[in-house]
């Protein structure tokens, strides 16, 4: 079955009365429309496309053309360094880099012309149609291509704008990287459903959120936990009617801080690349720090013991979280076991996260089952890829990465390396930059500790909790 390509519906709209505006580049929404509708016209025969996602407008036309014209997206960390890069582009196998392209990757690329305009029409489309491959870390291994069809992303963002009461004449305001579900599919794709405006500060500072006015604010708990310790910056967002928090846990004290410092309560929601935002605070409901709100339209949540019984709703037992709905992905790019293996015998994902549900049906998310799943400044990281990458460092031996608690970027990404016999400690910058190279920037580790031995049990196998 196939319908109306309608994803970005209010874009479609073509009004010269709202705009987008990314790091100082700003243009109406009927300009994006005509400066999209011409990228889209150039992408004939396509199927997949590339974007280096740095927080440009050209990141914007490239995404939206491609989306309206019914071609997959990849969008790449820019920073991503020569394995990471490497393994996207092998796995993902784009025709193309649309818009600029990092050298010897043996992809052709297609310039983007901001001041072009064409004229569009939507297209049949069928919505299961992947709209998304977006790369995200798992606890071993290479990052992997979640597929995100169009009925998931509409599905995600009308629950949230129902949850949001999200308008035509909100202006959202965030600095997110465009590479990842909150701040390309939530911050750029929601305002594009919504027909509403939006501005994206470029690097997400109190000072760049303070400047920027708008009525609704993205971030994730590190940004909002810095600009709670900037009082006057702070202070600016009084006259926003929502901030949303999001990718991590917002420490409780951020959230009362910030109460004092704007008079708003920030809603908190809840979800992951694989499932999109399932769970909300509703703009019209009751909000209580550390809880994420309630499942958003279309989605299905339970919490379940190690033995698959059900965990009570009661506000105090804790559960694995299991998810099902309109908002989930439709796979692993090329990974069909590991597709497998995320999903319950009788059809719900099984997110990793462990949960509590109070009798209304809102949920606090208590923590990761694996130790090897790491959250930084919102950035989800695999252990296991740092830890294959300093292995590859002629003066490692072996290693062990962990999460430590850390205040402003709610886990610090700390690596225990054990020095090969004979070999003299390197500086600890060489290993950090070592990570930097191969895997992304965020990737590398804050600190590195050198040990004699890493802690094991009887079976060899490292305790991670005793480095903690
Ligand atoms: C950082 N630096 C290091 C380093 N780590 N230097 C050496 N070694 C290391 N290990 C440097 C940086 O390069 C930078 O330098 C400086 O230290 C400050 O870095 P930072 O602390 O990381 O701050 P900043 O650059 O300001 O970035 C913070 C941030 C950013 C919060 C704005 O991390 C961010 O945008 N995070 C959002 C991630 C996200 O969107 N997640 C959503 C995933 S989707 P210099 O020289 O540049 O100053 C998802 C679903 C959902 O999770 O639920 O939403
Ligand atoms: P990602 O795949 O990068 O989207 O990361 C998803 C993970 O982020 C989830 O599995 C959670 O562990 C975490 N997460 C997202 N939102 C929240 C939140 N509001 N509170 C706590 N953890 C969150």
């Amino acid at each position: 079955m196939t319908t109306q390509n309608r994803l970005l519906a209010g874009l479609l709209e073509a009004r010269s009365d709202r705009h987008v505006s990314v790091d100082g580049t700003t243009l109406s929404h009927a300009e994006l429309l005509g400066a999209a509708a011409a990228v889209a016209g150039s992408l004939d025969g396509r199927q997949r496309v590339a974007v280096l996602a740095t927080p440009t407008m050209t990141t914007v036309l490239a995404v939206t053309g491609a989306l309206l014209a019914g071609v997959e997206v990849v969008p790449v960390p820019p920073d991503s360094g020569a394995d990471e890069l490497r393994h996207i582009v092998d796995d993902a196998a784009p025709d193309l880099w649309l818009g600029p392209a990092p050298d010897g990757t043996g992809v052709p690329s297609l310039t983007i012309d901001p001041a072009a305009r064409a004229s569009y029409e939507p297209g049949e489309l069928d919505p299961e149609r992947i709209a998304f491959v977006l790369y995200t870390s798992g606890t071993t291994g290479l990052p992997k291509g979640v597929l995100l069809s169009h009925r998931a992303v509409a599905a995600g963002l009308d629950g949230l704008v129902d949850a949001w009461a999200w308008r035509a004449d909100d202006v959202l305001v965030h600095g997110l990287p465009l590479f990842h579900v909150h701040g390309l599919v939530l911050g750029v794709l929601g305002p594009l459903r919504v027909g509403a405006g939006l501005t994206h500060v470029g690097r997400g500072t109190p000072q760049a959120y303070a400047a920027a006015r708008g009525s609704m604010y993205f971030a994730v708990p590190t940004i909002w936990s810095r600009i709670a310790e900037s009082p006057e910056h702070a202070e600016a967002l009084r006259g926003a009617r929502l901030l949303v928090s999001g990718s991590a846990a917002l420490p409780v004290p951020v959230f009362e801080r910030l109460r004092e410092l704007t008079g708003l309560e920030v809603a908190e929601r809840y979800g992951m690349s694989e499932t999109l935002i399932t769970v909300a605070t509703r703009a019209d409901g009751s909000r209580r720090a550390g809880w994420v709100g309630v499942p958003i339209e279309g989605v299905q949540t339970r919490l379940r013991a190690e033995d698959g019984s059900d965990v009570p709703r009661d506000g105090e037992s804790v559960g694995r979280l299991e998810v099902r709905g309109s908002t989930l992905f439709s796979g692993y790019l090329n990974r069909p076991d590991a597709t497998a293996e995320s999903f319950t015998e009788d059809g719900w994902f099984v997110t990793g996260d462990v949960a509590v549900l109070d009798p209304g049906g809102a949920h606090r998310i208590v923590g990761r089952e694996s130790v090897d799943l790491i959250k930084s400044a919102g950035y989800r990281i695999g252990a296991g890829e740092i830890e294959s990458t300093l292995s590859g460092h002629p003066a490692v031996a072996e290693c062990a990465v962990v999460g430590v608690p850390d205040d402003d970027l709610g886990q610090r990404i700390v690596a225990h390396v054990v020095l090969r016999a004979g070999r003299p400690a390197p500086d600890p910058t060489e290993l950090t930059a070592y990570v930097g190279e191969h895997l992304s920037a965020h990737k590398r580790p804050r600190a590195v500790v050198f040990v004699d031995a890493l802690p094991r049990n009887e079976m060899g196998k490292v305790q991670k909790k005793r480095l903690l």
